[in-house]
């Protein structure tokens, strides 16, 4: 199976509750590394973009005002097909609904306020992580 780079954002509900060092933990538990990570204070124009996708969508207002509330941290995973792995430890986007020891369903608190967002494609992760990370930002894996 090939090594992958998928996209992660702890979000603020997680930063606000001082989860984002366990849920880093975890992610390195189930085998990702983590080859870039930085906090940001993401702007509206910078969160709007990055969801462009959900423009149209009802919650896109409020997804965009969660965003920017307050601080958030960005990362770089890598590990064998990460982008499934990835979306596996992260659980379904209701925690309600996520699987037992996902991170959603440990951390997240509804659809809206739920913890991480993960890439759900590789294309889409080569997208999301060049939106945030200059090459130059994103170390390689060591041996
Ligand atoms: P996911 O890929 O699991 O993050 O889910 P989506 O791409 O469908 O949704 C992206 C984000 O939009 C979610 F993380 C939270 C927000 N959202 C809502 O606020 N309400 C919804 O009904 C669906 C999504």
């Amino acid at each position: 199976m090939a090594v992958e780079r998928t996209f992660c954002i702890i979000k603020p509900d997680a930063v606000e509750k001082k989860k984002a060092g366990a849920i880093l933990a975890l992610l390195e538990d189930a085998g990702f590394s983590i080859l870039a990570c930085k906090r940001m204070h993401l702007t509206r124009s910078l969160a709007e973009g990055f969801y462009a996708v959900h423009k149209a969508r009802p919650f896109f207002g409020e997804l965009v005002e969660f965003m920017t509330r307050s601080p958030v941290f960005v990362a770089v995973l890598e590990r064998e097909n990460a982008v499934a792995q990835y979306r596996k430890v992260m659980g379904a986007t209701d925690p309600a609904k996520a699987e037992p020891n996902t991170i959603r369903k440990l951390y997240g608190s509804n659809v809206g306020e739920n913890a991480v967002h993960g890439s759900d494609s590789l294309e889409n992760a080569r997208i999301e992580i060049a939106y945030f990370f200059p090459a130059s930002e994103v170390a390689p894996s060591t041996p």
